[in-house]
């Protein structure tokens, strides 16, 4: 079978690869593209602007790729991320990796070298075997060999990031497909998008009745939130949910908000408590992984049973016996149990929800002490507690998050109002997604964004924030600056600086500036409410340097149990 071009006859009107490739990408409804540009896909950059789309044109393809996961995870339509070929590939690729790992829809789009010098391993300008390295990474790779395959690929791209469990897709398009030319009216012909594709997964009647009897019998259950059900978008059939059966929710860190962390049956504030107590738990889109200690272990206390939603089959079982397994999309399987439950109503389950209560209120007020605590030089808590105050009045805020004391310290003090208002470091606890996410976060809702980020983590994008000045997007980075990774006041041995510290003379104020943004250093809790609210209100693109005492942190944050010390010849 041969891969030359179709001869066209001559005064046919002409299309090539790229043409075909904007045409396909516009049928399929993408305005937005995130990348970085050169050999061999420049083009695509200035045609994809020419006809009026956005191109956000990043500094480095990874965090392109974190952005166009954000995207497709706050859009449900896939984001797309384009780069060139081996290096640039390879950046995109630890975001195309993060977003399947986070069930977030994204496409690759990377231009790759001419397929007879890479497969003959001959040396080629950037030469690599993309498709397959991209492979185990992704639910699908495809390569694109001819034009009239362009509509066909994007539409398999877009169906399999977005249909059953979302993820990342790779596209690879070798150099000389871009120009090959086919007539342009059969390059029309060849281009659809597709009817549904993310079909409703409905659980079988017998599933729902499992379920259903389940939670009926039940004297102290739990509903417990994760990004999955955020990202299904069904979130007044998830308050209704909520609020029928009366029953305590908590929610994982991108599942806050979800249903408002204000609302009566919110139970985040007394976690462990409903994590070992309840005897019967509804997993509703979310993983029983090491976020959730496997489902097992002292974190769960007294045996109980799982009733585990999810669209991806092969999850249930992956850690424990899931008890009432309901295999669908989460609106239709909520759905379906509200209609199974219409009418029930238990003693025992509202004298536990009034418990449940309880604790969270104490658990809560006990916080608020600290975080109103003046300290000598500002800690997590009151620092934290001051953009609380502030972010309470903008409950449409988008907030990114990351770090480890400055992440777990703002997942447990900023309340979260509203559903996929928090973007963080997700099932990787990945550093690095900071600039990339503010900049989806900003462009896909229009709205500001705030990110709180350690100095370390912030250090893997901070280049970044030149991207977020360029297209004046409204963000206002608070930098957790406590000099270091965990703690800002590690001895440093005679000879080198500690590993786990920053030079302390670091001015990420000044850095704003000198990129084109707004900044100011605060020592307080009150200079940082005011700074953040003024921030807000101008709409500038804004670094708040804020100095936290060096010894505030812990080392890991709240995952300390996770990190591995070694007891042996330490001098
Ligand atoms: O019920 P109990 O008593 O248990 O109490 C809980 C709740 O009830 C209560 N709570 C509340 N109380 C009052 N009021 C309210 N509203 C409230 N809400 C909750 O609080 C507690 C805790 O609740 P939580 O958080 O819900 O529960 P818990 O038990 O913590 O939950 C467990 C987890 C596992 C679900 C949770 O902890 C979690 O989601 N953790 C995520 C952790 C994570 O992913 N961390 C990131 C990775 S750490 C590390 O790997 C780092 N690196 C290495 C590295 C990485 N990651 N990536 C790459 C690419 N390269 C390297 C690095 C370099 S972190 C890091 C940088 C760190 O330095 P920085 O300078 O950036 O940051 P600083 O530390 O600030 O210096
Ligand atoms: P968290 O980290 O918040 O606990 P996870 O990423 O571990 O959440 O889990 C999300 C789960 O949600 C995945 O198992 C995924 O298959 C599932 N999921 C994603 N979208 C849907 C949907 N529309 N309906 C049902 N399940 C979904
Ligand atoms: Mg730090």
């Amino acid at each position: 079978m041969s891969n030359a071009p179709a001869v066209v006859p001559e005064g046919v009107e002409l299309t090539d690869g790229f043409h075909l490739l904007m045409d396909a990408l516009e049928l399929n409804g993408i305005t937005n593209i995130y990348g970085l540009l050169g050999i061999p896909v420049t083009e695509i950059g200035r045609m994809w602007q020419a006809r009026g789309n956005k191109f956000y044109s990043f500094r480095n393809e990874q965090n392109a790729g974190y952005a166009a996961s954000v995207a497709g995870y706050l859009t449900k339509k896939p984001g797309v991320c384009v780069t060139v070929s081996a290096p640039g590939f390879l950046n995109g690729l630890t975001a195309l990796a993060n977003a399947t790992t986070n069930c977030f829809p994204m496409i690759l789009i990377s231009g790759s070298s001419e397929r007879e010098i890479v497969d003959l391993q001959q040396g080629d300008y950037e030469e690599m075997d993309q498709l397959n390295i991209a492979r185990p990474h992704c639910k699908a790779s495809f390569r694109i060999n001819r034009p009239e395959d362009i509509g066909v690929a994007v539409v398999r791209a877009v169906r399999t990031a977005l249909s059953g469990r979302p993820g990342g897709v790779y596209l690879d398009i070798p150099a000389r497909l871009f120009s090959t030319v086919m007539s342009a009216e059969e390059g029309k012909k060849s281009l659809w998008a597709p009817v549904d594709p993310a079909p409703a997964q409905i659980p079988a009647p017998s599933a729902v009745q499992r379920a259903a009897e389940l939670i009926k019998n039940a004297k102290k259950p739990l509903i417990l939130f994760g990004k999955g059900a955020a990202y299904a978008q069904c979130d007044a059939d998830i308050l209704a949910f909520v609020e029928e059966t009366g029953i305590p929710f908590t929610p994982m860190s991108m599942a806050k908000g979800l249903v408002s962390d204000l609302h009566p049956q919110c139970a985040a504030a007394a976690r462990s408590m409903v994590l070992q107590e309840s005897d019967v738990v509804v997993l509703v889109g979310a993983r029983l992984n090491w976020l959730l200690a496997h489902g097992k272990g002292k974190t769960w206390g007294v045996p109980k049973k799982f009733i585990q939603i999810d669209i991806q089959a092969n999850e249930i079982d992956s850690n424990v016996q899931i008890a009432a397994p309901l295999v669908g999309d989460v609106q239709s399987c909520i759905n379906a149990l509200r209609a199974e439950l219409k009418g029930y109503k238990s003693d025992d389950q509202a004298a536990w929800a009034k418990a449940v209560a309880e604790k969270h209120n104490t658990t809560r007020a006990k916080l608020a002490g600290k975080l109103s605590t003046p300290t000598p030089v500002m800690n997590y808590h009151n620092s934290l507690g001051a953009i609380r105050d502030v972010l309470k009045n903008y409950p449409d805020i988008c907030l990114v998050n990351e770090g480890a004391n400055a992440l777990d310290n703002a997942r447990m003090v900023i309340d979260q109002y509203q559903p996929r208002k928090r973007v963080d470091t997700g099932t990787w606890g990945v550093m690095g997604i900071g600039m990339g996410s503010a900049a989806a976060a900003a462009v896909e809702t229009g709205k500001p964004v705030v990110a709180i980020c350690g100095d370390s983590a912030f250090g893997f994008s901070a280049m970044e924030y030149e991207t977020l000045t360029r297209y004046n997007l409204p963000v206002t980075v608070i930098v957790m600056n406590n000099g270091g990774i965990y703690r800002g006041d590690e001895a440093s041995p005679d000879h080198q600086f500690s590993c786990m510290l920053f030079n302390p003379n670091t001015r990420y104020d000044q850095l704003s500036i000198a990129l084109g943004g707004e900044g100011v250093r605060v020592n307080t809790p009150e200079e940082l409410a005011k700074a953040l609210e003024a921030s807000i209100k101008s709409g500038k693109t804004t670094i708040i340097d804020a100095i936290i005492d060096p010894a505030a942190g812990v080392e890991s944050g709240r995952i300390g149990n996770l990190n591995i010390v070694s007891t042996i010849g330490k001098k």
